[in-house]
């Protein structure tokens, strides 16, 4: 694993439950937590269960008895890591955004398709796919318990930078997140209308905001916040996106993205209306999925409140006894387990870095779309 922030406390706590909860083909060893600063990933080594730390990539990298990378730094380094792993052969998985650049994930994406011919497999981090109610409502969505589909809401609402004093953490840096709130969280709306739906974005009008323009540059990383100091620095990325989409088919789909959102941890609803129905959810009660069937009679009309916990729901088998919830770091532990499956199986996990660049495309459509007065803008897929 390279990184070692809240993302490499998430994916360390999945490599470790995944093989305990789950009959995975193969075994997991979690070999080498790598990161710049010795005496911190050292600490995170002992804290997560790794058997070494490391401070050089490279090397770790190009040994022959790693087979898996997993990349969990900001998404400045992402493209230089994975085209690294996997020309030397090893399978990667590649927290989100896939890059910061649409030019950085065209690279990528090519090395994946060139690794592929040599049967190494490459996986985008969207967990949220992974989360049970959400695999269910796209399970129902493709089964057409919701007829065709005619509209799609997503919006992915957090408040932490709702205070000013709140610092400049990496988040807020263009140079290493690529852009704010609409790539680190709104590429999660995105990724989930696409997956729900089974149809991509292809054009997009939307609207950036930066609210918090200066922010005490951070001297101390804590959580995805940090500490401050007295310094002043620029925020160099948005901290609210709105925009539309259309997709293939034609439908509309609106999209926010916003750390502004008073009181709104992380609130993440998808709502997909069809002609017989319509599925609702809500990450801040994510082992509930609201399914609305319009098809059932006139006096039974209103969405159902369907607890996802039952056996035949998706990833559950693993897990605990019927009517047992679930959390924020399950998905993360299904996202190995099928990164695990597909290696074994010689398969391509999902999503790829195919359809990464594809999400990245749509980032930037809504991008140059704010930087034209919300024009409609294209999405360029090659
Ligand atoms: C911070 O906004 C963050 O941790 C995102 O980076 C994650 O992708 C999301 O899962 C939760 O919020």
């Amino acid at each position: 694993m390279i990184g070692y922030g809240f993302m490499g406390a998430t994916h360390s706590q999945a490599w470790r439950t995944a093989p305990r909860v789950f009959d995975l083909p193969r075994g997991v060893e979690m070999a080498v937590i790598v990161g710049r600063d010795a005496e911190a990933v050292e600490a995170a080594r002992a804290k997560w269960g790794w058997a070494e730390a490391a401070t050089d990539w490279r090397e770790v990298v190009a040994r022959d008895d790693i087979d898996v990378i997993d990349i969990v730094t900001p998404g400045s380094s992402h493209a230089e890591i994975a085209i690294a792993a996997l020309e030397a052969g090893k399978h990667v998985l590649c927290e989100k955004p896939l890059a910061n650049t649409v030019a950085e994930a065209e690279v990528m994406a090519a090395a994946a398709r060139a690794a592929r011919e040599r049967g190494v497999r490459s996986m985008l981090g969207f967990t949220y796919r992974r989360v049970p109610a959400l695999t269910h409502a796209r399970d129902l969505i493709a089964a057409g318990r919701i007829g065709t589909v005619q509209q799609v809401r997503a919006a992915y609402r957090q408040d932490w930078l709702v205070d000013p004093k709140a610092p400049l953490s990496w988040r807020l840096q263009k140079d290493l997140a690529g852009s704010g709130a609409l790539g680190d969280i709104g590429g999660h709306a995105v990724d989930l209308v696409q997956f729900l739906t089974g149809q991509r974005v292809t054009r997009v009008t939307g609207v950036l905001e930066t609210i918090v323009r200066q922010r005490p540059v951070e001297t101390e990383r804590s959580g995805i916040a940090g500490v401050g100091g007295d310094e002043l620095g620029d925020v160099t990325v948005d901290d609210l996106a709105i925009f539309t989409g259309r997709l293939d088919s034609g439908v509309l789909a609106s999209f926010e993205a916003t750390r502004f959102a008073t009181g709104r941890k992380n609130e993440l609803r998808v709502e997909v209306s069809g002609t017989e129905g319509a599925i609702a959810f809500d990450l801040e009660d994510l082992n509930v999925l609201w399914l609305y069937d319009r098809t059932a009679p006139a006096t039974e009309q209103g969405f159902a409140r369907v607890i996802v916990t039952e056996p035949g729901h998706p990833y559950l088998e693993g897990w605990w006894p019927a009517g047992h919830m679930l959390g924020y770091e399950h998905g993360f532990s299904h996202q190995v387990k099928d990164l695990v499956d597909a290696i074994a199986a010689g398969s391509d996990p999902e999503p790829g870095f195919d359809e990464g660049l594809h999400g990245q495309r749509v980032l930037d459509a809504v991008e140059r779309s704010a930087a034209r007065d919300a024009a409609w803008t294209a999405v360029d897929d090659d």
